[in-house]
This record gives C-alpha cells, sequence and structure tokens, in this order.
C-alpha cells in the first residue's frame, strides 16, 4: 500500500463530524467511486469501541478497492484491524512510541504546521505529512490558518522525499490556486462531505487535480 500512498492525489476524510455513524460506510464508498485515492477515518469524541467497529468496517471496504486506509489517533485500532496506516498529530506522541505500536510495516502520517515541522517530520522517519491547515476551517476549529506561502517551498524540499498533502480550507472552488501555489496532492474533507453528491464532489475534485 506505500506504493498507493506515492501515487495518491486526493486524500479523503470520512470525519465523523459530518458523516452519521449509520452512513460511514456509504461516505467511504461514495468517496472511493469519486475517485479519492487515500482513506481515513477521524472520529474525534467518539469512544473507541465505535471507533474500532468503524474501522473494521473500513477496513474492508478499502481493501477490496486496493485504497490505503489510515486510521486517524489511534495506534492500536490501526493495528488491531490491520489497516494500512495511522495519522497522528504533533502532541500525538514521537514516531518511535508510534512504530512500536504497529510494527514495522505500517504507513504513519504526521501532522505538520509549519515548513520546520514539516522538516523535522521527514527527518524522523514519518512516511508522509499533511500541511495546513492553509485555511481556517470549522473542520479543525481553533487552529489559525497557514497560508500559502511555504507550500512551494515544502512541497519541493519535503515532497521530493515523502508524499505531502495539502489540507485545510481546500474546496473545489479553491483547489486550483493551492495547486498553482505548488501543491501537488490535496486532502479535501468539509466540501466533499457536505455535497449534495459526495461521489460527484470527489470526482470533481479529482477531475481538477489531474487535469492542473
Ligand atoms: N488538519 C488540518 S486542517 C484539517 C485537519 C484534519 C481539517 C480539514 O478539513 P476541511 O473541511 O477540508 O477544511
Ligand atoms: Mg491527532
Amino acid at each position: 500500500m506505500k506504493t498507493e500512498l506515492e501515487n495518491a492525489l486526493l486524500y479523503g476524510i470520512v470525519d465523523r463530524g459530518y458523516v452519521d455513524e449509520n452512513d460511514v460506510e456509504s461516505a467511504a464508498r461514495s468517496l472511493i467511486s469519486g475517485g479519492a485515492d487515500v482513506i481515513q477515518l477521524r472520529a474525534k469524541g467518539c469512544d473507541e469501541d465505535e471507533i474500532l467497529e468503524m474501522a473494521r468496517q473500513l477496513v474492508l471496504i478499502c481493501r477490496e478497492a486496493e485504497v490505503p486506509f489510515i486510521v486517524n489517533d489511534f495506534p492500536e485500532i490501526a493495528k488491531q484491524v490491520k489497516a494500512d496506516g495511522i495519522h497522528v498529530g504533533q502532541d500525538d506522541g514521537s514516531i518511535n512510541d508510534v512504530r512500536s505500536i504497529v510494527g514495522d510495516e505500517m504507513i504513519i502520517g504526521r501532522s505538520t504546521h509549519s515548513l520546520e515541522q514539516a522538516e523535522q517530520a521527514l527527518l524522523d522517519g514519518f512516511d508522509y505529512i499533511g500541511f495546513g491547515p492553509l485555511f481556517p476551517t470549522p473542520t479543525k476549529k481553533g487552529r489559525a490558518g497557514i497560508g500559502m506561502e511555504n507550500v512551494s517551498l515544502v512541497q519541493d524540499k519535503i515532497g521530493s522525499k515523502i508524499p505531502v498533502f495539502c489540507i485545510g480550507g481546500i474546496t473545489r472552488k479553491n483547489i486550483e490556486t493551492v495547486a498553482q501555489a505548488g501543491a501537488k496532492r490535496f486532502v479535501i474533507v468539509s466540501d466533499l462531505l457536505t455535497a449534495e453528491s459526495i461521489e460527484q464532489a470527489t470526482a470533481s475534485a479529482k477531475n481538477i487535480i489531474t487535469n492542473f
């Protein structure tokens, strides 16, 4: 699944802030059929039993579609369901802490919010990074947007070594501007999950990315 990640352009997140309990599977299927190249389960505030159950469902869907499946925040759950990856933030421990739980094979991603953090994540040995939030977003409340000024530099310096996914406030409307700033890979959450058709919105975002 590392190869799939290396080729990934559009990273979709099944975020329980936007997706009801009963719609988790269908949201994942729609993101995948629209062209999402990676799926993450993000379930802030849900209890761990519920996250485990959702992860068990999503890992099957993603495996069948050959799309890497990443669990946010919970290395033990990622390990338990044999997810392809685990995503951790700046405050979620060192790569060694996470690696000691998930083993040598699993993809480990890191959220970064500055050029310095992106450089550190590469040095630390993370397999990919998220870089943002570029713009303020209701999906990650209380965190200022970092803007697009370092996008091109991070893409060149870090993105030549590991995948860099720009994130935060990216929509079908502004994705071209973000691509013009130098971004190559994108995470889009609310703009896809709140669309009338998740599948069509995803396909349209993917189309913009691949034709840029
Ligand atoms: N990390 C940085 S921004 C963000 C996360 C999880 C949320 C991105 O969501 P949206 O709705 O695409 O702005
Ligand atoms: Mg986290």
